[in-house]
């Protein structure tokens, strides 16, 4: 019972084996691995990429202070206690070295009796690729050792939140009363990856101004065309996150929207647009690696000294060197 805990394996498959028994340690050695990123992040994705399939991904987003992770847990306790095994990723962009820090110690909630929840935050640490390869990877990595459904918590409204909250199958965006939050909101492009809006903080006066005023614009948005292409209206949900109010009409709402998405195919859509959307990352990945090896050799120092000395312009030296990788044995250069 005493003593230090056992070592853990240090290959990903290794990791793997106990992290799918429930071993929670494993389970975080897998997720900083994804984090960092490489050829062992890579390894890890080739392992867990064909034991994860149906996972629901529910993201969070909405202004700094919104009350999004005081929202997720009491999500997460609801799930739990209902036998689900929920796993959280608080993802902050903006924040390369504390933010991560900050953010794992701010989601405060009861993680005990009989309650099987893992919420970890990840910062971009300045690895290659960032956030849009890691995120997925994380996915998986709690989607392989069962954990469902998932919820993605992105601080700040900038587009990296936008695009991350989207990659969700239901996003949820947080607006609060009082601070023309909602107007933001929409400033922001939230109002088009909205599936459900909760107005938290609830308890504080203009509740129903700020849910007026989302209404309004829903509405606007019918007019010009751009609700929704499956037609599905975004419910507004009421709470107050401090108390627990609102959290199971909440989900109730984001279940709802789930079965809309299967009824109208529109679920199948996203995840393949998902799919794509993570391919195109890899292959700006790889390629970006590749020209970096390239221009680091001596063929592309010749074409540089030579667009240096004026003798050819850079865009000519540019064109030449593209033509070049294009040639080469794609297979041979390109390696994951
Ligand atoms: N009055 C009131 N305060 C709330 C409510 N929900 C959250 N708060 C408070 O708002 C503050 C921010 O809550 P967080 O859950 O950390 O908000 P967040 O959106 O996750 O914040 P960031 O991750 O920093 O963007 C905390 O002090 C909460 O206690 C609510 O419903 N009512
Ligand atoms: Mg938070």
């Amino acid at each position: 019972m005493t003593g230090a805990p056992d070592a853990l394996p240090d290959s990903p498959e290794g990791l793997l084996g106990r992290a799918v028994t429930g071993d929670r340690r494993s389970v975080g050695r897998l997720l900083t691995i994804v984090e960092r990123g490489g050829e062992l992040a890579d390894e890890v994705t080739e392992l867990t990429h064909d034991r994860s399939n149906d996972v629901y991904v529910v993201g969070m987003t909405g202004a700094p202070g919104s009350g999004k992770s005081t929202l997720t847990a009491r999500l997460v306790s609801l799930l739990a206690g209902d036998g689900h095994r929920p796993a959280v990723l608080a993802v902050d962009p903006s924040s390369p070295l504390t933010g991560g820090a900050i953010l794992g110690d701010r989601i405060r909630m009861s993680d005990g009796a009989g309650h099987d929840a893992f919420i970890r935050s990840m910062a971009t640490r300045g690895h290659q690729g960032g956030l849009a390869l890691a995120v997925p990877a994380a996915i998986r990595v709690f989607d392989a050792c069962g954990f469902d459904p998932i919820i993605v918590e992105t601080v700040g409204v900038g587009q990296v939140e936008v695009d991350i909250a989207a990659t969700a199958d239901t996003t949820v965006v947080v607006v609060t009363p009082g601070t023309g939050d909602a107007v933001q909101a929409n400033k922001a492009g939230l109002l088009e990856v909205a599936d459900v809006f909760a107005v938290n903080k609830a308890d504080r006066p203009g509740a129903q101004d700020t849910r007026r005023d989302i209404e309004l614009m829903l509405d606007l948005s019918h007019i010009s065309g751009s609700e929704d292409v499956a037609g599905h209206r975004p419910a507004i949900v009421m709470t107050t996150a401090t108390e627990g109010t609102g959290a199971p009409e909440l989900w109730a709402e984001i279940v709802s929207h789930r079965v809309h998405l299967e009824a109208c195919g529109e679920l199948a859509r996203r995840r393949a647009g998902r799919v794509r959307q993570e391919v195109r990352d890899r292959v700006d990945q790889l390629l970006a690696t590749t020209v970096d090896r390239m221009l680091a050799e001596p063929p592309a120092e010749e074409e540089i000294a030579a667009a240096t000395s004026g003798g050819i312009s850079p865009a000519a030296a540019a064109a030449r060197l593209v033509s070049q990788l294009l040639d080469l044995d794609a297979r041979r250069r390109i390696s994951p």
